[in-house]
């Protein structure tokens, strides 16, 4: 750990080995001491959240990830799709309730064509012109592109004309094959997950990255997808928010599962700041960690505790013992008692009101 806190005191880029042998190492609040300082480097006291939105517009989805309890077949119980009115309605309830961003994400499903993710998003715009439309992981721009016979960039184009302003960081899960291979055979590969987020990143759009920890990869899985994340950050630039979900069980098709505990959790978000030295912010989605390893994580280099959110299913579906929202006083509140500054931000980390 010397010649680690050497580096990151002198201000060098710690390599891969560095990163595993943090992972292998008992020192946690050493780790964690560590990526307060790079963070405090970085962001000061500052803590951002902001006030938003989830619509998860269907379930149905054609890929049935191994870990995703929130999918589901045609037929099957519990599967939705909203009508674009229910949509609208969810979308106008949350800016009159002072979101700034709405976040969309939803399964491959096999029917609905192309333009009813156009219309959906030029509807949204047409209500309610003041909310930051993040929506689609690379997934869906793949599946998008396959339905609609254009390339990634053409569908991207039609996208950000229909009203996308953003997209968050979901589906990377582990990019590692072998893994990929384990826990969702169906999806794209984590090259073609890198590959279409770069053409949104040359389209001038923002994603954030995640990774899903804590089913069956190493620590080895770990690091090489934070290596492949920091690689295209330093060619595109185009990375806003680092986002490490931790693993939530039940209703999954995962049995060999490892799962998350807290000291796993601190630390890897405490690895994830020191490691990717060039993304501005880490994210404790507390949906996830649940609030109070959340909460303490902004002790470990985290500087963002996501949103309201209000409406959460994929988390939940899965067990996450969290709630399903949060007020604004409540995120204010966690973040004050921890002795930092509460900052709203919008959805590209401009200030909306410093508490
Ligand atoms: O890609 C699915 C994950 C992701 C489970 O960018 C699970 O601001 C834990 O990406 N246990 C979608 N995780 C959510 C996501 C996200 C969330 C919040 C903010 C942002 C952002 C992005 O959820 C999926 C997958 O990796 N997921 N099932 C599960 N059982
Ligand atoms: Fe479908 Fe996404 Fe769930 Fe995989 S994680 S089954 S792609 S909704």
């Amino acid at each position: 750990m010397n010649r680690i806190r050497r580096k990151v005191l002198d201000d060098m880029r710690l390599s891969d080995d560095d990163a595993l042998e943090m992972f292998a190492s008992n020192d946690l609040l050493g780790i964690g001491e560590l990526a307060a300082l790079a963070n405090h480097r970085k962001n000061g006291d500052t803590v951002y959240f902001n006030v938003n939105r989830h619509i998860n517009y269907t379930n149905l989805c054609v890929n049935r990830c191994t870990f995703c309890a929130f999918s589901r077949d045609r037929g099957e119980d519990g599967v939705y799709t909203m009508a674009l009115n229910e949509i609208l309605t969810k979308a106008t309830e949350a800016r009159d309730a002072g979101a700034t961003e709405i976040h969309m994400v939803g399964g491959l499903h096999p029917d609905l064509p192309f333009d009813f993710y156009l219309e959906m998003l030029a509807a949204i715009k047409a209500a309610c012109p003041e909310l930051h439309i993040k929506a689609f992981t690379a997934v869906e721009i793949d599946y998008f592109a396959g339905l609609a016979g254009l390339s990634d960039a053409d569908v991207i184009e039609a996208m950000k004309e229909a009203g996308l302003d953003s997209m968050p960081g979901g589906g990377a899960e582990i990019l590692n094959p072998e893994v990929r291979n384990r826990i969702c055979p169906e999806k794209i590969s984590g090259q073609r997950w890198l590959e279409v987020i770069e053409t949104v990143h040359r389209a001038g759009v923002k994603t954030n990255a995640t990774m899903l920890f804590g089913h069956v990869e190493r620590a080895a899985d770990r690091v090489d997808h934070l290596a492949q994340l920091r690689a295209l950050q330093d060619r595109t630039g185009g990375f806003q928010a680092f986002i490490p979900l931790a693993f939530q069980p039940d209703n999954t098709r995962v049995p060999e599962a490892r799962g998350v505990g807290g000291v796993d959790a601190l630390k890897t978000l405490a690895i994830s700041r020191l490691y990717l030295d060039n993304f501005q912010h880490i994210k404790a989605y507390w949906i996830m960690l649940g609030l109070k390893v959340a909460q303490v994580s902004l002790c470990f280099g985290v500087n963002d505790l996501d949103g309201t959110v209000v409406e959460e299913k994929i988390g939940h579906e899965a067990g996450a013992d969290s709630p399903q929202a949060l007020s604004k006083t409540q995120l204010i509140e966690q973040i004050r008692k921890a002795g930092r500054v509460p900052v709203e931000r919008d959805t590209l980390y401009q200030v909306v009101r410093s508490y």
